[in-house]
Formats: structure tokens, sequence, C-alpha cells
């Protein structure tokens, strides 16, 4: 459809919106947390991106220290657990510092039609792997209440890393009601210890279509 063409909103389903979860330097290649392939999603997402009316994207978003860096806990390792007061945490390399070139998203991202960018992890002692609540499962980022004023129903998930931040979100918007999708080719996962199958079953039993 000719992006240019007045009618195409019209035209287009209003109701859906494309959810572009951290597509950031830090998860592709290069970065501190790499994903294997992350950065081979980009031209797809960005097809994705042109044929939606309404995008939305996320960004990783963390102060320096923050409590899910393994840095931040003496004697500890990337890839470890620790448990919180909200719960088992895995400790991860340091990423996605707020302003830090890792935070950005990939150079090649066609993300300027984006008409929401929700930041996430940027609480300094609480992670967040969903795009709609905070590792504690009660701290909303507001991103629901975003898309039902916006009377966006029906997601379309994408992007890093399938197994976490858009596994945690495709759930979440399951619970709160809204029809999700997950369009698999356009996501790579870090399969830590059988994480991706596991995530995968999670997200069909909570009936998350995955395409
Ligand atoms: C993510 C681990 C830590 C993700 C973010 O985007 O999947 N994973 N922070
Ligand atoms: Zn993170």
């Amino acid at each position: 459809m000719d992006e240019m063409d007045p009618e195409s909103d019209m035209t287009r389903d209003n109701s859906e919106a494309l959810i572009v979860i951290d597509v950031q330097n830090d998860f592709c290649p290069g970065g501190a947390l790499a994903v294997a392939g992350g950065d081979e999603i980009v031209p797809l997402v960005n097809r994705l991106i042109q044929s939606h009316a309404h995008v939305i994207l996320t960004q990783d978003w963390h102060p320096a220290g923050h409590t899910s860096f393994a840095s931040a806990h003496a004697g500890k390792a990337p890839f470890e657990s620790i448990e919180l007061p909200y719960g088992s945490q895995t400790l991860w390399p340091d990423h996605c510092v707020q302003g830090s070139k890792g935070s950005e998203f990939h150079p090649a991202l066609a993300w300027t039609k984006a008409e929401l960018v929700i930041r996430k992890g940027f609480r300094p002692a609480i992670d967040s792997y969903s795009a709609f609540f905070e590792n504690d499962h009660t701290t909303p980022t507001g991103l629901a209440g975003y898309l039902r004023e916006r009377g966006l129903t029906r997601l379309t998930l994408v992007g890093l890393a399938t197994d976490y931040c858009v596994a945690y979100s495709a759930l979440d918007a399951r619970k709160l009601g809204f029809d999700t999708r997950v369009q698999m080719g356009a996501c790579r996962a870090i399969d830590l210890g059988g994480s991706l199958a596991a995530m995968s079953e999670r997200m069909r039993a909570a009936d998350v279509v995955l395409a």
C-alpha cells in the first residue's frame, strides 16, 4: 500500500499495533548482551513497520549500576541468578545503559514512524522484561493504558529477545486481554538453559499465536 495514500489509515485495521521490542545495539552482534543473529531481523522488522499503521517501540533503558547487572553484585558473574525482593533475577552483563551507544536502536532500524517509545528497566532496583509490567509483575509501564485509550487491541510482537522481553511482553499482553501474535521469524533468542523452548510453550499455552 502506498504510504502517502491519505486513505491508507482508514483502509488498514486501526485496532492493530506492531510492537518492536528492544532492537538495540547491545542486543545485536558486537553489543554487550549480543543475541545471535539479532541484527538479521532488521530488514523484516522494517517491512513490518512499513505495513502497520501503528508502531510502538520498546527500549531497554538501565541506569549505571542497575540491579540486573552482575557487576552490581560482588562475586557474581553474568548469567548467574540471585534472589531479589521480587523473586529470582538472572544477572546480565552491563547493557543498555541510558544514553550509551549500546542503548541506541540498531542504526538500520526504520524507527522514525513509531508513535510511542516505551522505556523500561529504568528503576535502579527492579528489572523489566515485559513491555507492560516490571519484573515484580505489578508495577505497570503505562503501555496497556495507552493501547486501550487508542483502541489498539490486536498486537503483533517482534524483536529481541524471543525468550525474554518478547515472551514476557506477549504473556502479559494475553493476561491483559489483548489479541497477541509473535512473528517468530522477526525475533531472535538468548536461549539460556532451554529458555526458548520453555517460553515458547508458555506462550502457546496462553493462546499467543506464534506465526
Ligand atoms: C532483555 C535481558 C536483559 C531483552 C533485556 O530485551 O530480552 N534481556 N534485558
Ligand atoms: Zn535489560
